[in-house]
């Protein structure tokens, strides 16, 4: 029955329009009312009372004061007031998406985990990505670590690995993490920059801390400008152990292996998606998980023993250190399917609530201070965020196996709890005293035997500061060496303080001294520094470890990436056609830019529709381009800055360009030069060819010439 919701007892009567199954009808002053019908439920308020009125609030008099009585009125003012939940303290902006974990093969002889006991189990996953340093509304591509929290909904109880897509990390002591966040954070006397670390404080922080080199070359190489969450690595960082049934433990490193590869962007082109899509990541997952490209990774560990932690060079419990894959390899035991978003942001997203101590029989922690130290953060953390120790029954968060414990109370107690029992032992018995311990199958602690004096000390085992950092850069190809330098002097020119600029210097010549003198250069230091002094000789010939570049480990397909192709009237509906159908065959996608949102007609009369304006489409927000113009479009657009930036910015970013020969006028105005990355379409077949080249994702040969670095 449809109930009338107009105070004027207005229905369906003139003045109404039908949307679907809604009627709209506006009343008096113009307001619109919905009214309720059909399968459509009826409005009420959160306590069940049928709402009449939702637009106007209940007045003495047409033109008078608002009554207080108006509960309607007061109740969703008040619960709008506080719809704001602090956001994270770190990690503030992400995104995440549902989807499961698959296990390939039993692991029964390293570990108990219920999840990796039998082949093809699949277990229900949640997965946040962020940005750390930025607020809720920042942009997705400041430079940054990415957070890849993962949250696995096992059956024998919630395992969160909360790793970055960096497998190391800035300071080695969990007391440290204040001091370097409030430094990457807004300067609190002038509450800027924004998600950035290009900023005194930053710097100062860093150049005052040697521990953090290495994690300084990570952050200023490639890794922090990701393409996509789909196409970065993860970590979980910290060693951490596994137990087996017989309670014999083993080291291991957690590794995220994106199944479409590594791909980042370069810093200018960073710089112009977050002015033309601030939510470039969210929409790149949002649009691949709701078109059916399911993203996936591949869960790798890197298993070792005490023997292997007694000969290694550094100590596997300092986290600003990793472990080389030449050295132990990474064995692959099972595959992480992103197939569902959240429905609802906030609900989800927002309120999901990852714990490093969460961990499941046949998981525990080793002694690294900052895995220590998280593991009190956590837990803390969301009762600030999330306002109630009983956050773990928001759906997000509860177990999805049974679960059974005597916390009771508190800010919004959602579970009504049976029984007289709310302590044990108790002697009720039966269902009336509630859950039992399970000394067989509950979680033990590996019994690790500490000894030790209580002092507050870091131990020398963790004082090799440069080493790895240079093993870094020597194993990064000569493309990415260059993209560091030049992120380290961007970042420095912000820097107002020139002895900051110069200390900084002094911790890369310990790294390598090309990329110390490079900076240097760019910097225009007036003078060389001193080399930091180290606290532990560098091991200057630690080999190369060619997993680390992305460059060098290309995924050698084009799949799940985009191609901007920018159109004009008249063009080439067949060429169109088949660069459409050779990028579907690839598994990638192609997106129509055109003068005008409306499209354009082609030359055989069609009439083509345009995804996006040309300057609300620019060919930062793709991986490849295609000119495809008319002779006249061709001579319009080389006269629109938009049309030439597109073009300009698709060639300065080491992009693949398909063009057709009447878009050549385009091309000169905007400076292209003919290279091996610059593919002429002359007839439908070449498309397959243009396609066959952006495999490479970059023609990085242009770089020396464009002058990106
Ligand atoms: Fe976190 N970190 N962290 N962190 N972290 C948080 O917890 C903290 C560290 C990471 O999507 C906070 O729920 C301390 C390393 C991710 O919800 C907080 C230390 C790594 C996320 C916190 C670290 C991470 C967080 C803020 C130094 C990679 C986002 C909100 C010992 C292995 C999770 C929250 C999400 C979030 C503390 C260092 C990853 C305050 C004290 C190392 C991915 O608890």
């Amino acid at each position: 029955m449809a109930r009338r919701t107009s105070a004027k007892g207005q229905g369906n009567g003139e003045g109404s329009v039908q949307f679907g199954d809604q009627t709209v009808t506006r009343g008096e002053g113009g307001e619109t009312h919905q009214v309720a019908g059909g399968d459509v439920p009826v409005l009420t308020t959160q306590q069940g009372i049928p709402v009449s009125d939702d637009q106007n609030s209940l007045r003495i008099g047409r033109r008078g004061p608002t009554a207080l009585e108006d509960f309607h009125f007061r109740e969703k003012i008040f619960h709008f007031d506080h719809e704001r939940i602090p956001e994270r303290v770190v990690h503030a902006r992400g995104y995440g998406a549902h989807g499961f974990f698959e296990t390939y093969e039993p692991l029964t002889d390293i570990t108990r985990a219920d999840i990796f006991q039998r082949a093809g189990e699949k277990t229900p996953a949640f997965v946040r990505f962020s940005t750390v340093a930025g607020s809720l509304g920042s942009p997705d591509l400041a430079r940054d670590v990415r957070g890849f929290a993962v949250k696995l909904y096992t059956k024998e109880g919630n395992w969160d690995i909360v790793g970055n897509n960096i497998p190391v990390f800035f300071i080695q002591d969990a007391i440290k993490f204040p001091d370097l966040i409030h430094s990457v954070k807004e300067e609190p006397d002038r509450g800027f920059p924004q998600a950035q670390s290009a900023h005194d404080n930053f710097w100062d922080f860093i150049s005052l801390s040697p521990e953090a080199t290495h994690m300084a070359l990570w952050v200023m190489s490639d890794r922090a400008i990701p393409r996509s969450f789909r196409f970065m690595e993860g970590f979980g960082v910290h060693t951490f152990r596994l137990v087996n049934a017989e309670g014999k433990s083993t080291f291991v490193k957690f590794h995220w292996k994106p199944k479409l590869g590594m791909q980042s962007v370069v810093w200018n082109e960073a710089l112009k998606i977050n002015g033309a899509d601030p939510d470039f990541h969210r929409r790149d997952l949002y649009d691949a998980i709701t078109s059916g490209d399911f993203p996936e990774w591949e869960l790798g560990l890197q298993v070792f023993d005490e023997e292997f932690a007694d000969k290694f060079q550094f100590d596997v419990l300092d986290a600003t250190k990793l472990i080389p894959e030449e050295l132990v390899p990474i064995r692959l035991v099972g595959r992480l399917v992103l197939d569902r978003m959240a429905d609802n942001v906030f609900s989800e997203i927002e309120q999901v609530a990852f714990c490093t101590q969460n961990v499941v029989p046949g998981v525990d922690f080793s002694n690294d201070p900052l895995l220590q130290g998280r593991n009190f953060s956590y837990l803390d953390t969301q009762l600030k965020r999330l306002g109630s120790p009983n956050f773990t029954y928001l759906p997000i968060n509860a177990p999805k196996c049974p679960f059974a414990h005597f916390q009771r109370d508190g800010h919004m107690a959602v579970a009504v709890p049976q029984g007289r029992a709310n302590y044990e032992p108790n002697s009720w018995g039966g269902a009336a005293g509630g859950p039992r311990e399970a000394p067989q199958q509950g979680f033990h602690s590996y019994p690790a035997e500490e000894t030790g004096l209580k002092e507050r000390v870091r131990s020398e085992t963790f004082a090799d500061h440069y080493s790895q950092a240079r093993q870094f850069y020597v194993s990064q190809t000569p493309t990415e060496q260059g993209h560091i330098a030049a992120a380290f002097i961007f970042e420095l020119s912000k820097v107002q303080r020139p002895e900051i600029r110069s200390r900084m210097v002094g911790h890369l010549l310990n790294v390598d001294a090309g990329l110390a003198n490079k900076v240097a250069d760019g910097l225009r230091l007036k003078e060389m520094p001193k080399a930091a002094v180290p606290a532990r000789a560098v091991i200057e010939d630690l080999p190369a470890s060619p997993a680390l570049s992305i460059i060098g480990n290309p995924p050698d397909t084009f799949q799940g990436r985009k191609v901007g192709a920018l159109i004009s009237d008249g063009v080439d509906a067949a060429l169109l056609n088949a660069l459409k159908a050779a990028l579907e065959k690839e598994g990638a996608l192609l997106k129509l830019v055109a003068p005008n949102i409306g499209g354009v007609k082609a030359s055989d009369g069609s009439w083509i529709e345009a995804d996006e304006k040309i300057d609300g489409g620019p060919s930062v927000v793709f991986d490849a381009a295609a000119i495809l113009l008319s002779a006249d479009g061709a001579k319009l657009l080389a006269n629109e800055s938009t049309a030439r930036d597109f073009v300009a910015d698709a060639f300065a970013h080491c992009k693949f360009i398909a063009h057709n020969a009447d878009a050549q006028t385009l091309l000169d105005k905007a400076g292209v030069v003919p290279d091996g990355g610059v593919v002429a379409l002359g007839k439908a077949a070449d498309a397959a060819t243009f396609v066959t080249a952006c495999r490479k994702l970059r023609f990085w040969d242009r770089e020396a010439t464009v002058k990106q670095v």
